[in-house]
């Protein structure tokens, strides 16, 4: 049955379901599974290149913080109500990965034109086993069932979406394999991201003041300068890239005299780093605002000791 055509029944359980996420409560494994098949089905239908139309708030890095997310839904009004795009890194870092993704995925299947959700480079087997996602749901199912659900299902994630044409958006950054959408649209995507070739670096890239294509020191992807984004902005009519992917103490950050931004949206990222978060809105008529935010109340979460990273990944 297509997400459109959802019976009366299968949309108030789901309802009930985001109601019970929005109270940061989990839903059971049994409930999370039946939500990612559902999930796949309307994902798996969307393209490498996902389409979407204004208004729509754009959206950076998550990373588990979920009391944030209620904030962010606060301040940039809720779903389907505003219509969002959210480009990756939902998971790890913060406290409660399983509540933000199961809910940013709830709404997916119950609102599917509504909101977008990319694929970020946390969105993996590999890392995941390392940043907290893994660890958590043993600690709040008593077993790997849900991680192993979740990361299948984010094999089917989109890489990178086009609001009208014109502002091409995604996780991580621009490939020296990739010169065209159409190059994008063409690949293969399900699967685990790879360690390194065009899938990879979409999701691991990031722009650098240096011309050129540089090493990263992030072990992934590439750095690359204003060059090389003027040229792929021209080939491909863009007007802007919007990514993620990198703390910005402001929330967000222009880059290659404003055709590369950064949007971050976890604000106190990691509950220690004192930044803002920010959205950007894109409105009916392609005019761009960008809302500034600051942590939701603390709840509670146990004071962070963990070692400072070398890399925010
Ligand atoms: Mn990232």
């Amino acid at each position: 049955m297509g997400a459109n055509s959802m019976s009366p029944d299968a949309s108030t359980d789901l309802d009930e379901q985001i109601s019970q996420l929005m109270q940061c409560k989990p839903l059971s494994e049994l409930q999370v599974r039946a939500l990612c098949e559902k999930a796949k089905e309307i994902l798996m239908e969307e393209s490498n290149v996902q389409p979407v139309k204004s208004p729509v708030t754009i959206c950076g890095d998550i990373h588990g913080q979920f009391h944030d997310l209620v904030e962010l839904f606060k301040i940039g009004g809720k779903c389907p109500d505003t219509n969002y795009l959210f480009m990756g890194d939902y998971v790890d870092r913060g406290y409660y990965s399983v509540e933000t993704v199961t809910l940013l995925v709830a709404l997916k299947v119950r609102y599917p034109q509504r909101i977008t959700i990319l694929r970020g480079n946390h969105e993996s087997r590999q890392i995941t086993q390392v940043y907290g996602f893994y660890d958590e749901c043993l600690r709040k199912y008593g077993n790997a069932n849900v991680w192993k659900i979740f990361t299948d299902l984010f094999d089917y994630f989109p890489l990178t979406a086009l609001v009208e044409s014109e502002i091409f958006c995604l996780h991580g950054g621009l490939s020296p394999s990739i010169e065209t959408l159409d190059s994008i649209r063409n690949f293969d995507r399900v699967q685990e991201v790879p360690h390194e070739g065009p899938m990879c670096d979409l999701l691991w890239s990031d722009p650098d003041d240096r011309c050129g294509w540089g090493i990263s020191p992030r072990g992934a992807g590439y750095t690359f300068g204003q060059d090389i984004s003027e040229q792929f902005n021209h080939t491909n009519n863009l007007k802007l890239i919007a990514r993620a992917h990198q703390l910005v103490m402001d929330g967000f950050n222009w880059a290659h005299e404003q055709k590369v931004v950064t949007i971050f949206s976890a604000p106190n990222y990691c509950y220690r780093c004192g930044n803002m978060a920010s959205i950007l809105e894109v409105d009916d008529f392609k005019g761009q605002t960008f809302i500034q935010f600051e942590p939701a109340p603390r709840r509670g979460e146990p004071d962070v000791t963990r070692r400072t990273p070398d890399y925010f990944l």
